[in-house]
């Protein structure tokens, strides 16, 4: 039962990664690998101020601080906090 579970959860989390990487992909507008102030401001709920763009920036930006998100960010970010729901990608 317990290696059941395991295996399904393994193969949900393979899932959400490739779906994180066709999201991160369709919001990298400009296909630099990143995703910049702009990019991140229009996957965002239309209204959104200028210093929460930068907040949901600033908990991802966190391996290489350059004030965009790379890939790797934008994983850790999804692994590590709530960002996913924010995106809009919570469901399964
Ligand atoms: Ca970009
Ligand atoms: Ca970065």
């Amino acid at each position: 039962m317990a290696e059941f579970v395991a295996a399904a959860y393994q193969e949900k989390m393979f899932e959400i990664l490739g779906r994180v990487e066709s999201s991160f992909n369709s919001l990298d507008l400009n296909s630099d690998k990143e995703i910049d102030f702009e990019e991140l401001r229009m996957l965002l709920p239309p209204g959104t101020k200028d210093e929460e763009v930068r907040d949901v920036l600033a908990r991802a930006d966190v391996i290489k601080k350059d004030g965009k998100i790379s890939l790797q960010e934008f994983r850790a970010a999804l692994a590590s906090t709530n960002i996913e729901v924010c995106l809009g990608a919570s469901k399964a």
